[in-house]
Formats: C-alpha cells, structure tokens, sequence
C-alpha cells in the first residue's frame, strides 16, 4: 500500500481525483462460512489431493486452522519435495503420480512466502531453476513470433511469473516480455485472454512493478496494467461481476492494487462486491478452488501482498460445521446427450434432486452404455474422457446446459435440476 499511498497523494496535489478500489467489510458469519468448506480438505494429504492455493488463501484471510495449517504446510513441503527433486519421503509413501505442473509449482512457492518464509538451500534452489525452466520452456513454445501458444496455458505462465517475483528471483525480460504481447495484443492464436487470466497476469505484471525486479521493462509494465484493468472493468456484467461470478474474485485481487484517475474504479468495485454477496447468500461458492481465492478479497488482500506478508496479523479460528444432511428421497430426470460421438449418446437418468452432474454420469454409467473417465486438479475432478474419446491437446469436454450455455461449475459442484439437459461437446480451446 505504500507505492499506491504517495501516488495518491502525489495525484492529489496535482489536483487530480485519483479513485481506489476497496471492499468494505462482509459480514464474518458469512466468511467463516466459507472457510468451513476448507477445513475437510486439509485432511487429505495425499499428493493427488494437497492444495497449494487452499493454504495461501487461508493466510491471506482473516480466518486460520489452527493446528491443521502448520501440518498442511509441512504435507505440502514433503509431497512438493519429493516429487519435483525427486527425493523420497520413506518407502511407503512412494508414488509414481505425475510431477506437478508449472502452475502448481508456483503455487505451492506462493505458500511458502504466505508462510513468511523464502525459498533457500539447496533443495529451494532446485525448486527455483525447476520453475524458471518451465517458463523458458513455455517461453519457447510461444516461439519468437508470438504465434505458439504455452503448453500450459498463459494463466499459468503468469503464476509462474507472480511466484518467482514474490521470492525476490529475477526473471530474463524475455520471460515476462511473452505475458506482456499477448496482454496487449490480447490475441493468443487461438480466442482471448479470459478475466481469470488477464487478472492472474496483472497480479505478475503489479508484483514485477513494485519490486522494481524489471526496471528496463518498467513503463510497459505500468501501461500493460492499465490495460488489463481496463480490460477488467469492461468485462463488468450488469450484475456487477468481472466476467462471471467466478473470475470476480481474481479480478479484485487485481483492481484492489490499482488505482485509477477517474471516478470509476470505486463504483464498479462497490458493483461487485454487491453482488459477490449476493452469490455468496446464495450458497454459489462451494469450490475450495475459487473459496482460497475469494478469501483474501474479503480480507482486502492479494498475492501481490505476498511480496512482504503479515504473518502476525490475528486471524479467527475456524471451526468445523455440523452438517445438517438432506432428506429428499424426491427423484428427477436429466437429459444426458453426447452429440459428438458415433452413434450418438442421449438417455434420461433419474438421479436424487440435489445430486451433482458428476452422480448423474455416474448414474449413467450404471445404467445405460455410458462411459467417462476424470483427471484429479485443483479445481475437482476435470472430465478428460468420455465415451472412449480422450481429449487430444488443445480440446476439452465442454459442459453445456442445453442448447449452448457452457456451465460455470465442474462435474462435482454442478447441480442441475429437474428436466435440464445436459450436453457434453469435444471443443478445441
Ligand atoms: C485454463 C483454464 C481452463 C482450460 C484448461 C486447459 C489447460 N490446459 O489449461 C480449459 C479452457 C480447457 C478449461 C475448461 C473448463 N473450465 Co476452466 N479455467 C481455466 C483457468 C483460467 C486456469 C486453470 C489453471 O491453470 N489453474 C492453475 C493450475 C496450477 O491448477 P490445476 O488444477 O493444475 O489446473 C488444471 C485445472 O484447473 C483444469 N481445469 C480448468 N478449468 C477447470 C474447471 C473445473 C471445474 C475443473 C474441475 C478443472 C479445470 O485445467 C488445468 C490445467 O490442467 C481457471 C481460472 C481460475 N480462476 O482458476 C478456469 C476455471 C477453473 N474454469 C472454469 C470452468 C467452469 C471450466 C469448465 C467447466 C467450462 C465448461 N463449461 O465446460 C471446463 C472444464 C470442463 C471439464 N472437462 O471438466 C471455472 C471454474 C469455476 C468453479 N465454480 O469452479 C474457472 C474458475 C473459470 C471461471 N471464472 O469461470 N478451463
């Protein structure tokens, strides 16, 4: 706050009326709400389950898990560890899953400066050059022209960017230059740059600007976040969400570091907390994904605060929530179709009202010739195959609401309702 502070007050004495983005206060019953649906994940600690993100958006916020937290932390350091450098933990706990990814490497470096600590040793440096590997890769399948894409994806090549700038580790101008194009061509090959990733961009571009770890990139910095909270503010809906309810979050993150010289940015933040309160009443937010990333909001914080954290600050206890579990015996029907397969698949499952689509495909694959297969992530179970065709590089499986609104939610928090029909569609990305 203390760069944003003296350039407020420089614009004032030039007579300016700068604007700032602030979220008041919500309601903590409301809050703590939301952190209940974290605590049941910090129990599972196999490296398929562990979650960077559920940690840095807990230190972020106003709320803590008492013991659970310091043991999630050292889960997270043996798993990480182990499978990144390859060094085994003991022999029982040996697995043969699959390394993380850049993003989730860079998550869990974000939770190890949410725990105030930075990376160092041997073992941090080996993390470091890992993940500065990752983006020279990605680096270079972006190719000098700017006409490849990441194999990952240009959010997470911004992560990487955030982590690395909030341990103080310099990057090549060339690294942050191919998040820097495509911000302001806003024109990867192939479709534009979502909100969540234009804000998990300007999060990077906020942290390299006042770290200063850039300087010879400085002034495209700055106007590359005026972009992207332009971008941002554009993308507002008549509701008040940046893009949709779920990017809003991420896109606070970002607003709130900004400030802006014209009377808008405070109206449209006042917009969206509006109506992130109203989303949150209505029980929208049940992804421990998107929970870790709306917590900090509410505590006025973002991952650019990890750039000198306050690990001292109070933050209230968590406790677990009695669950209270539904009755409802009442059956309803939804329409599964799969247009794209030979011979194509449609068939109506009767499931209990309140079941997730993720009950309904598997209600389907009881019962009728369906087939689907899942991928564990950070966000739940993403679906990767269905009816025996695997998703080839650069597709997914769409999930739509007949006839064409793709869903907001996976498989597992998607609750449709009675005679929806759903529709599963190869599409390229
Ligand atoms: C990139 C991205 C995609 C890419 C992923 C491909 C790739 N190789 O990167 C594509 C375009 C394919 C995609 C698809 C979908 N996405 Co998406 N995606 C993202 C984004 C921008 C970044 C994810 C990421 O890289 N995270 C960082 C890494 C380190 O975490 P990770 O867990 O290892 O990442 C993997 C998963 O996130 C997975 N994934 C991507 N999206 C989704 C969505 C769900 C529900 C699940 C379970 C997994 C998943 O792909 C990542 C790469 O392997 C997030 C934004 C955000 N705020 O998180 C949205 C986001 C997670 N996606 C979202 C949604 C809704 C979807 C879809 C369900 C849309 C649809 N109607 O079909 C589908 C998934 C359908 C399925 N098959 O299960 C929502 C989820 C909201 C929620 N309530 O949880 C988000 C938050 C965007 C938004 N604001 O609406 N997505």
């Amino acid at each position: 706050m203390g760069h944003l502070g003296a350039l407020l007050f420089l614009l004032g004495g030039l007579g300016a009326l700068a604007d700032i983005c602030e979220i008041p206060e919500v309601d903590s019953k409301l809050v703590e709400r939301l952190g209940q649906h974290l605590l049941p994940w910090m129990d599972r600690l196999s490296l398929e389950y562990l979650n960077p993100s559920i940690y840095v958006g807990l230190r972020l916020s106003s709320l803590q898990a008492g013991a659970r937290e310091a043991f999630y932390l050292h889960n997270l350091k043996l798993n990480y560890q182990e499978s990144v450098l390859g060094l085994p933990i003991n022999d029982d706990n040996r697995n043969n899953q699959a390394k993380p990814s850049m993003g989730q490497l860079a998550l869990y470096l974000l939770a190890i400066r949410a725990n105030c600590e930075f990376v160092r040793g041997d073992k941090g440096n080996k993390l470091v050059s890992q993940l500065k590997r990752f983006l020279e890769d990605e680096k270079r399948a972006i190719g000098s022209n700017h006409r490849g894409h990441p194999r990952t994806s240009y959010y997470q090549y911004g992560l990487g960017i955030l982590a690395l700038c909030v341990h103080q580790k310099r990057l090549h101008d060339s690294v942050a230059g191919k998040l820097l194009y495509a911000v302001e061509h806003d024109h990867p090959p192939r479709g534009r740059l979502s909100v969540d990733t234009v804000a998990m961009a300007g999060l990077a571009f906020t942290c390299l600007e006042r770290s200063n770890l850039n300087r010879n990139q400085g002034h495209r910095l700055t106007l590359a976040i005026r972009t992207v909270q332009e971008k941002i503010l554009k993308a507002q809906t008549p509701e008040g969400h940046f893009g949709n309810v779920y990017s809003t979050p991420l896109a606070l993150q970002l607003l709130m570091n900004s400030f802006m010289p014209e009377k808008k940015l405070g109206t449209a933040c006042l917009k969206a907390r509006a109506a992130l309160l109203a989303s949150m009443q209505d029980g929208a937010f049940k992804n421990v994904l998107i929970i870790s990333q709306l917590l900090p909001v509410l505590n006025g914080k973002s991952y650019v605060d990890l750039i000198s954290p306050d690990c001292e600050a109070p933050r209230v206890l968590l406790q677990p929530a009695v669950e209270t579990p539904s009755q409802t015996q009442e059956l309803i029907s939804v329409m599964l179709k799969v247009p794209s397969v030979l011979p194509p698949y449609r068939h109506a499952i009767s499931v209990p009202a309140g079941s997730s689509l993720e009950d309904v495909l598997k209600k389907a694959q009881e019962l009728t010739g369906f087939t689907y297969g899942t991928q564990n992530s950070l966000s739940g179970p993403y679906l990767t195959s269905v009816m025996g065709r695997e998703v080839g590089e650069r597709k997914f499986w769409q999930l739509l609401q007949a006839p064409d609104t793709p869903l907001l939610e996976g498989i597992a928090d998607y609750i449709p309702k009675d005679g929806e029909t759903i529709e599963l569609r190869l599409v390229s990305w």
